[in-house]
């Protein structure tokens, strides 16, 4: 039987692009019994009703490998972070919100500082450096002037990419530069007016010329951490990992105990202050939440 992998669904229809072209697929009653509802993304078997216009059934959804909730897209491989060097200012809290996210659901994440044209006195240097130091992988590149786009290609080669920062960043022109068309909407329509009127948005997979796909999301002002907790939180942080077996407690939150690794790693700058500086915001954002909670 074919299979294929679904690029959108809409109003009860899935596409499915597959070898032998994109079919449009309904989902058996099975699904609904289950409780599976396909996304965006899935892999899939499908049998054929009509070769000619291309209609199909789906039959069967392969397993997932990861799931993502917001957009809701299955088997999303890797996470771009987008930033401007300039305008907008960089929300580095956001992009640290997102990266903990994308570590916390096993997601590679990438980040891409656009619009780097702006920054003729190479302001964003330290924020290359602490997010390199951190073992990220960070892009540099101007849709403007051609700058980077060749690098990003190969990253997104051959997998499924999700494109997600604040709004204005610059993602869904870098996609239209990587797809050589205008396949999105760019400046301020395609988020505020789009979103302000409550148009759907259809989450859409995108076939890139190499192999592979990617997604655009609208760009977010905040972003909610759901779900990892304070404890869990110094684990995605990946340039804390080598120095956490130095702390004198096993237990070290890293914050004000005593002969903590983490915190001297700051002080001789191996990890980046900023990066720590809002771990320590986070953790005791969730403090309060999860205070808050027990007192209910
Ligand atoms: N100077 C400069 N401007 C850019 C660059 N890339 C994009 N822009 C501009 O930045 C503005 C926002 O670009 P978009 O691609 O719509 O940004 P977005 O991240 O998709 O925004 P949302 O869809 O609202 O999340 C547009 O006016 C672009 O022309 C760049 O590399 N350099
Ligand atoms: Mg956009
Ligand atoms: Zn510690």
């Amino acid at each position: 039987m074919p299979s294929g992998i679904i690029t959108k669904g809409i109003g009860g229809f899935y596409y499915v692009s597959s070898e032998d072209g994109t079919y449009e697929c309904k989902a058996r009653g099975i699904f609904r019994k289950n409780e599976m509802t396909p996304l965006t993304g899935d892999r899939v078997v499908f049998s054929i009703l009509d070769p000619v216009l291309k209609k199909g059934s789906l039959d069967q959804i392969l397993d997932r490998s990861s799931l993502l909730d917001r957009p809701a897209v299955a088997n999303v491989n890797q996470l771009i972070t987008v930033i401007a060097a300039k305008t907008p200012e960089p929300d580095l809290m956001l992009l640290d919100k997102l990266l903990v996210n994308s570590e916390a659901s096993g997601m590679r994440a990438v980040i891409c500082i656009n619009k780097i044209d702006l920054d003729v006195q190479d302001e964003r240097r330290d924020i290359y450096n602490a997010y390199s130091c951190a073992g990220y992988r960070v892009l540099e590149t101007s849709s403007m002037e051609n700058i980077g786009l060749e690098e990003l290609k190969a990253v997104l080669k051959g997998r499924i990419s999700v494109f997600a920062g604040q709004s204005g960043v610059g993602k869904s022109t870098l996609l239209n530069m990587v797809m050589n068309t205008m396949v999105m909407k760019t400046g301020t329509l395609s988020g505020k007016i789009e979103r302000g009127k409550h148009t759907t948005r259809h989450t859409e997979l995108i076939e890139i010329e190499d192999g592979g796909y990617v997604v655009d999301t609208p760009g977010f002002s905040s972003f909610e951490l759901a779900g990892i907790g304070r404890i869990n939180l110094q684990r995605y942080y990946p340039e804390f990992s080598e120095h956490i077996h130095a702390c004198r407690f096993s237990g070290c939150s890293h914050l004000n105990e005593p002969d903590c690794a983490v915190k001297q790693a700051v002080a001789d700058g191996l990890i980046s202050g900023g990066r720590y500086g809002r771990y320590v915001d986070l953790f005791a954002v969730f403090k309060l939440e999860e205070d808050m909670k027990y007192k209910k």
